[in-house]
């Protein structure tokens, strides 16, 4: 970390000790860093005695049971919110405004009256936050957390040690993907000492899969193909298949699992998993464990973005069967 970003983490803290009312936010469909971002924040929120909202738009009730605070944390808004009555926004894990659920309220706010605070590890797209707290060179927000909490003496207790493990543990695929560093893998065993229970997250995030996620693996598995002009694997779920199988929880990032899987595959440079939605687009995630490659170059060409590694984009269009090989027609 650098001298300007030790600066605006210590800010940052300054800004939560002052705030009155503070409204916490995370992303929609919140995946476990979101989760334990909030987690982070609510933590630190309640030993000030601090009056807060959390918020993650359609947060998905019963899976994130493990993680400290998680009840706290609002999958909708309540009945009479208003941005209005909030003084400190801290923004976590978002990527983009839109991801918060509050971009238009967001944007037209009165800066005067109510100041953002974002914390992410995504690479830049909006600039709306009066201090960004932004890494895109570490593994999850929670990593970003961790320097935040250190520079303000912090010190990690039993639940703030299961909420950094936990975000690092799952935006790294388990230390799998490359975005793991020393530095990731260090703070997760300083966490161990803090507390965190290894066990309980894992049984809780990885060993968790349903039969339906567990058949559409089968799925994607079945359908993967190497295009050798690339040198990429490439699989698709079609809407058809996808319709066979009973009680896919899409909002479980089970494709982000998927794609995750089958970027073990040996001897390719990257792997695409393409799906069909339900309002005739295509969503493809892409994936790369190459340190020369960067993914979201080719996502960008395609209207999305992402990180080198993984990145994704969503576009309108079918995929047909010719023979043996998959075609996609982008409209
Ligand atoms: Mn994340």
């Amino acid at each position: 970390m650098n001298e300007e970003y030790i600066k605006h983490c210590q800010t940052a803290y300054q800004r939560i000790l002052a705030a009155k009312n503070i409204l916490i936010v995370s992303h929609l469909h919140p995946d476990v860093d979101a989760m334990s971002s909030l987690g982070i924040i609510i933590e630190i929120a309640e030993s000030l005695d601090k009056t807060y909202l959390a918020y993650a738009q359609d947060k998905d009730e019963g899976i994130f049971d493990f993680l400290p605070h998680s009840e706290r944390i609002h999958g909708q808004l309540p009945v009479g919110f208003s941005l209005g009555d909030y003084d400190l926004a801290v923004v976590l894990d978002c990527g983009s405004i839109n991801r918060t659920g509050l971009a238009e309220g967001l944007r037209q706010r009165d800066k005067k009256k109510l100041r953002v605070v974002e914390f992410d590890h995504h690479p830049k797209v909006d600039d709306y936050a009066d201090l960004e707290i932004r890494l895109p060179q570490l593994a999850s927000t929670t990593e970003v957390l961790y320097h935040f909490l250190q520079i303000n003496e912090v010190s990690p207790n039993k639940n703030l040690a299961n909420l950094l493990l936990a975000g690092i543990l799952t935006d790294t695929g388990n230390f799998l993907y490359p975005s793991t560093s020393e530095s990731a893998v260090n703070i997760a065993s300083e966490m161990l000492e803090h507390g965190a229970q290894l066990p309980k997250i894992v049984q809780n995030t990885v060993q968790n899969k349903n039969l339906a996620a567990m058949k559409l693996w089968g799925l994607a598995m079945d359908n993967l193909q190497i295009n050798k002009k690339y040198n990429l694997a490439v699989s698709v779920l079609t809407k058809k298949e996808m319709v066979s199988i009973s009680g896919i929880d899409t909002n479980n990032d089970v494709f982000g699992d998927i794609v995750g899987f089958l970027s073990n595959l040996g001897g390719v440079k990257g792997v695409i998993l393409l799906r069909e939605e339900n309002d005739g687009r295509l969503k493809a995630n892409l994936r790369t464990a190459d340190p020369s490659i960067d993914l979201s170059e080719l996502a960008q060409v395609f209207g999305g973005g992402g990180h080198a590694k993984a990145s994704g984009f969503l576009v309108k269009g079918k995929i047909k069967r010719q023979g043996q090989s998959w075609h996609f027609q982008f409209e």
